[in-house]
């Protein structure tokens, strides 16, 4: 006969770290989690799939934490990445603190070494102090000691990541937490859901009326919408904002889409025009960061008044002084404008200058397009994406590079919200494979992905993931052989730094991995293989043969690009 305690325990049923952290994700409404498995947390992906949920496995963390990065973008729920420990800890980080600068909403997951070990450094497999080395790099860094906390850290790190300014939230799992158990019953009322983590943040009645005074005052008004009111998906009542004040509007390149780039009020093709000659500027959910020089210099021409509608309190004035704050979330401050601007008279001739101005811009690109060139270079081969992708507006455009980048966002219109994503605010290069991933397991949709060749080769062994899931997806490499450009001399003794192999074959590097590939040498045979490749649904490489002579060092950021002065005349 047992005795009474030995009876009692074993009669209880018990749960564990495994469990707990799974029950609380799901109870979250969390089903894709995105990662690399191994040591420890092997376990939470069998598990985790065991139950009917996807564990999306990458090629290395960085890339499983760009796509959980996207999926927060997307879905306005944190995207969940899970990571072995230090060194696969170290990989996600970047992409946790990319996510933290583009203010996507995401939660990394990381095994770690035991506090006993690690914090007398002694010596433990893959020892690292990760709770301290991520804290800086992201919103939050929390970590579970014991099992009983694992509920109130799972919601802890996805109020923080989604209220307020969204961003990156490092979760700390040491080890033998997992496997730790406790009575199953206590552990269920452990978990909770949080009520209404991204609350409304309403902005102040005197700022409101500061900012419509400001408005209605002004002759060349101007709205510039940033990835943050992409995010908010309040699209209607930002087009009704647009469309009632007769406004003309600049997107940043995330936002694009976020009012079709073809409609009337549409400034982007005019873009230097509106930034020097509007009067009164409201930013929404857009950074004065470098993107926009800081809000001062030439970029900018004359003295602005600027607005700033923004969640958090202390981007106001980052960079130059906001004349309107509006601090809040998009949508409530976007619909207090609107009930501020009723009625008042449209700005008719500035926008009638502004849309002449983006028509003959417009008109001269076009152009450009459709020049044919003996090799393909960066405008008839996006000007043959774009006439593709108009039959596809609910396509998502995944873009990266440098050139490849800077002409696509200018070449390739987009009709929707939310159906481009890039290199975002730092740049980042490398992210394409992992958007992808994302991008098509979020949406269900065709994704397309435009990459420079030196963009893609940061995460190219990442095209093995997106063959194994069947994603429809299609990788067009903008093959021009080198870093900008392919055709820098190379010295006697070395390949130039600048290129790559000239015998690359990314389409049958794509065949070697599982997918469908096609080299193509014009724009005719571009469009083709990528209708082609979108009707059929399958994971494509388009190896796009550009002109090494094509594109500027570093795109359109090339000021950027230190240069010695020494022994130049
Ligand atoms: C835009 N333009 C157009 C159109 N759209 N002309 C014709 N038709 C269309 N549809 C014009 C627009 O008016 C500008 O001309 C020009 O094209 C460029 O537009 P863009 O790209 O919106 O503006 P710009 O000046 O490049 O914006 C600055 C920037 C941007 C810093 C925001 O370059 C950017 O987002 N760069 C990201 C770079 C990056 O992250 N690279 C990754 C690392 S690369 P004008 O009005 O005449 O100016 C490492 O080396
Ligand atoms: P872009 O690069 O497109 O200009 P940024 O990433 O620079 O956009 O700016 C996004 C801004 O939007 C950030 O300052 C962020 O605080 C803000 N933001 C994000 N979500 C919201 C929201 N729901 N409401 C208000 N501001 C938001
Ligand atoms: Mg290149």
């Amino acid at each position: 006969m047992k005795n009474d305690i030995q009876a009692t325990a074993a009669d209880v049923e018990l749960t564990d770290g495994f469990h707990l952290l799974m029950d609380a994700l799901e109870m979250n409404g969390i089903k894709n989690i995105y990662g690399l498995l191994g040591i420890p947390v092997t376990e939470v992906g069998r598990m985790w799939q065991a139950r009917g949920n996807n564990f999306y496995s990458f090629r290395n963390e960085q890339n499983a934490g760009y796509a959980a990065s996207v999926a927060g973008y997307l879905t306005k729920k944190p995207g969940i990445c899970v990571t072995v420990s230090a060194p696969g800890f170290l990989n996600g980080l970047t992409a946790l603190a990319n996510a933290t600068t583009n203010c996507f909403p995401m939660i990394l997951i990381s095994g770690s070494s035991e506090r006993e070990i690690v914090d007398l450094q002694q010596g433990d497999y893959e020892e690292m102090d990760q709770l301290n080395i991520a804290r800086p790099h992201c919103k939050a860094s929390f970590r579970i000691n014991r099992v009983e906390d694992i509920g109130v850290a799972v919601v802890r790190a996805i109020r923080t990541a989604l209220s307020g300014r969204p961003g990156g939230v490092y979760l700390d799992i040491p080890a033998r937490l997992f496997s730790t158990t406790m009575p199953a019953e206590e552990g269920k009322n452990s978990l909770w859901v949080p009520v209404d983590p991204a609350p409304a943040q309403i902005p102040g009645p005197d700022a409101v009326k500061r900012a419509v005074d400001l408005i209605k005052g002004a002759k060349k008004p101007l709205i510039l919408l940033g990835k943050g009111a992409a995010y908010a998906q309040c699209d209607d009542d930002i087009k009704a904002l647009v469309e009632e004040t007769g406004i003309p509007f600049t997107p940043m390149s995330m936002a694009k889409g976020l009012i079709s780039d073809t409609h009337p009020q549409c400034g982007a093709a005019a873009r230097s025009m509106v930034l020097q000659e509007s009067d009164v500027v409201v930013l929404i959910g857009a950074r004065l960061n470098w993107l926009l020089s800081h809000g001062k210099g030439k970029t900018w021409g004359n003295p602005k008044k600027f607005i700033q509608i923004d969640i958090q309190a202390n981007e106001i004035d980052s960079n130059v002084q906001i004349h309107a704050p509006l601090v809040g979330d998009v949508q409530s401050c976007v619909n207090a404008l609107r009930a501020g601007l009723k009625g008042m008279a449209k700005p008719t001739e500035w926008m009638n200058a502004v849309a002449e101005k983006a028509s003959g811009t417009r008109a001269k690109l076009a152009s450009k397009l459709s020049t044919a060139t003996p090799v393909m270079n960066y405008h008839n081969s996006l000007g043959a994406i774009r006439d593709v992708l108009k039959n596809y507006p609910d396509s998502i455009l995944v873009n990266e590079g440098a050139n490849a980048l800077d002409n696509a966002r200018m070449v390739i219109d987009q009709y929707q919200p939310r159906k481009r994503v890039d290199t975002g605010t730092w740049g980042v290069m490398g992210v394409g494979m992992g958007s992808a991933v994302a991008a098509a397991v979020e949406s269900g949709k065709p994704v397309v992905a435009v990459c420079g060749d030196s963009a893609f080769g940061f995460s190219g062994m990442e095209y093995e993931t997106l063959t194994r899931y069947n994603l429809p997806v299609t990788v067009v490499i903008m093959n021009n052989g080198g870093i900008y450009r392919g055709d820098e001399a190379s010295p006697n003794h070395q390949f130039s730094c600048m290129l790559f192999n000239p015998n690359t074959r990314y389409d049958l590097f794509s065949k070697s991995l599982g997918g469908e590939g096609v080299r193509v040498t014009t724009p005719e045979e571009l469009a083709k293989a990528l209708e082609d490749s979108i009707k059929s649904g399958k994971t494509t490489i388009i190896d796009a043969i550009i002109d090494p002579a094509a594109g500027v060092e570093s795109g359109r950021i090339g000021n950027l690009n230190i240069v010695s002065t020494i022994g130049k005349k």
